[in-house]
């Protein structure tokens, strides 16, 4: 049976491996020596958001006012933190599924993409030991628009030579998956059904993408 579908592009955080904790702790830590009011609900909000952005959600909070240098060199102590904390990282911090998956695929002959927005995706990959199976990862630091613009999935579709129809999208935040619906992909979320309401269909985890059921689905 022959199938359109050629790629399958991958969000990370949520997707691949729970960055989300790391993220925390270093905004948390940053919000704590800034006394401003910030806790793991808040933090829901800033799951798949870039880091001046969410910058800003946090100092939402904040009775003081920072002029933009202040704000990057805040942003850039927040990324010293979580450098520090995702040195710990290992193979073992692959969330379950994903690599079974991503290896599914090499065999099937269908390309892995990576659409993160984290400007240390490529660090974590190289801690999480997968980098062999995706043919190109985003570059964030060259991706103008965040999710939920298409912008970075249509980047990682051209450059993977694929036509974004014959693409699927995984992500675990509604920004991802509008991103993905924009770009014209098949989008699969990963989580809340109702959070993820628009994307076409929905999967606790990776453990149950079912990859020749999408095959057919994509059969010509
Ligand atoms: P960085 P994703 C996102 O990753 C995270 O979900 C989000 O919380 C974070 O602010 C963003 O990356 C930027 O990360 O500060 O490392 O550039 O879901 O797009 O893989
Ligand atoms: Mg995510």
């Amino acid at each position: 049976m022959e199938s359109r579908l050629k790629a399958v592009i991958f969000d990370l955080d949520g997707v691949i491996t729970d960055t989300a904790t790391y993220h925390y702790r270093a905004w948390k830590q940053l919000a704590d020596e800034l006394g401003i009011y910030f806790d793991e609900k808040i933090n829901e909000r800033l799951k798949g958001i870039d880091r001046m952005t969410s910058l800003e959600i946090i100092l939402e909070r904040s009775p003081v006012q920072y002029t933009q240098e202040e704000k990057e060199a805040l942003a850039t102590k927040k990324n010293d933190l979580y450098k520090q904390l995702i040195q710990t990282m290992t193979p073992a911090d692959v969330l379950p599924g994903a690599l079974a998956v991503l290896q599914a695929l090499k065999q099937r002959g269908i390309l892995a993409g990576l659409a993160s927005v984290s400007k240390n995706a490529f660090t974590v990959i190289d801690k999480l030991q997968i980098g062999q199976y995706f043919a190109y990862i985003a570059d964030a630091a060259k991706i103008t628009k965040g999710k939920p613009d298409p912008e970075i999935f249509l980047t990682v579709a051209a450059n993977l030579g694929v036509a974004p129809q014959d693409c699927v999208g995984v992500e675990d935040a509604a920004a991802g998956i509008k991103a993905i619906k924009a770009a014209g992909m098949y989008g699969v979320g990963i989580g809340d059904p109702v959070m993820l309401k628009e994307a076409d269909e929905v999967i606790p985890s990776l453990e149950q993408f079912d990859l020749e059921r999408l095959l057919a689905r994509f059969a010509s």
